[in-house]
């Protein structure tokens, strides 16, 4: 498959009623990452080729690099294949790691507003949001990381820790794609994430508001992309069990994620009080022993 009309068509007719679906109707790709990394930009591109029509927003994109992207909307890229532009995390505390899971192991509703809630508050609302979801959505993870921020050696175990678990809950390792392609820093990031053992690593450079030409290089560079997506699906289908089972899988993982999260709070807490404690009774000690000198003068 070498020319684009070829590549275009491949994936324009992926059809998953014509793979081993096991009764997944849809795939939801799921474009998660940190705020401003070019997610929603990534959607529009990814519009702006296969549609070849002229550049449209479709997803929301901002001017600047704050965060944007506030409800989880979905913007069918063909019959099968449906994005998912998620809400963006800043840092990540362990109260947005829970959300990020949780929506990525699509528990929560889409095209909804995605509110931040710490702990019980997030149980809640994937119990609540179990009768609006589609099991039949299977789940492919994108991660989005721009070149232009750098990556040092010191945020590497805080993404490999994200990218580990979101692989844990969809069953496949999240496919890593670097925007911001032409930037000086390309080399060194894709080596800190080639030494995270992530599986597949794309660069590209979106199509912009600003700057939309169409060029050769970067028109094949996401047809490629999607031809990798396209053959990880087919893999990966095979050896999934129902959707129902799958989507419980999903539930349970996040769901001990969270619990495991309270607990490790609950203790840490507990662990303070203690150490203030011990704090308090050493402060007070000299006093005494002060006192007792007092005595014997
Ligand atoms: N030159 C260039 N600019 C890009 C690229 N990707 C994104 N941008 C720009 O970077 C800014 C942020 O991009 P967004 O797509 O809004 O990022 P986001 O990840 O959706 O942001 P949130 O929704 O806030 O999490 C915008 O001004 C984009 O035009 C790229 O590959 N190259
Ligand atoms: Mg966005």
């Amino acid at each position: 498959m070498k020319t684009i009309p070829e590549m275009t068509n491949f994936i324009n007719n992926f059809n998953i009623k014509d793979c081993n679906n096991k009764g997944f109707s849809r795939v939801l790709l799921q474009i998660f990452g940190y705020l401003g990394h070019g997610k929603s930009s990534f959607i529009n591109t990814c519009k702006y080729v296969l549609d070849d029509t002229e550049f449209k927003i479709y997803a929301d994109v901002k001017s600047n690099d704050g965060g944007n992207t506030t409800e989880r909307i979905t913007y069918e890229l063909t019959d099968t294949l449906t994005l998912v532009d998620n809400r963006g995390c800043s840092v990540l505390n362990e109260y947005e790691t829970g959300e990020i899971f949780a929506q990525l192991g699509n528990l929560l509703p889409l095209n909804k507003a995605v509110a931040w809630s710490k702990g019980i508050g997030l149980v809640d609302r994937i119990v609540e949001a179990e009768r609006y979801i589609q099991s039949s959505d299977f789940i492919y993870p994108i991660f989005v990381y721009s070149v232009k921020k750098g990556l040092t050696s010191e945020e590497v175990p805080e993404i490999k820790a994200l990218l580990d678990t979101a692989r844990n809950l969809t069953g496949i390792c999240p496919l890593v794609l670097l925007t911001h392609k032409t930037n000086p820093n390309l080399r060194a990031v894709r080596a800190r994430f080639e030494d995270m053992d992530v599986e597949r690593i794309f660069a590209l450079e979106n199509f912009t508001p600003e700057d939309h030409l169409k060029t050769r290089g970067k028109h094949e560079d996401v047809l490629k992309l999607y031809i990798e997506v396209i053959r990880d699906i087919e893999f990966r289908m095979e050896r999934m069990s129902s959707p129902e089972d799958e989507r419980e899988k999903r539930k349970q993982f996040v769901l001990n994620f969270v619990y495991e999260r309270e607990l490790r709070k609950k203790g840490e807490d507990v662990e303070k009080k203690l150490r203030e404690e011990a704090r308090r009774k050493e402060a007070e000690k000299p006093q005494k022993e002060s006192g007792n000198k007092c005595l014997f003068q």
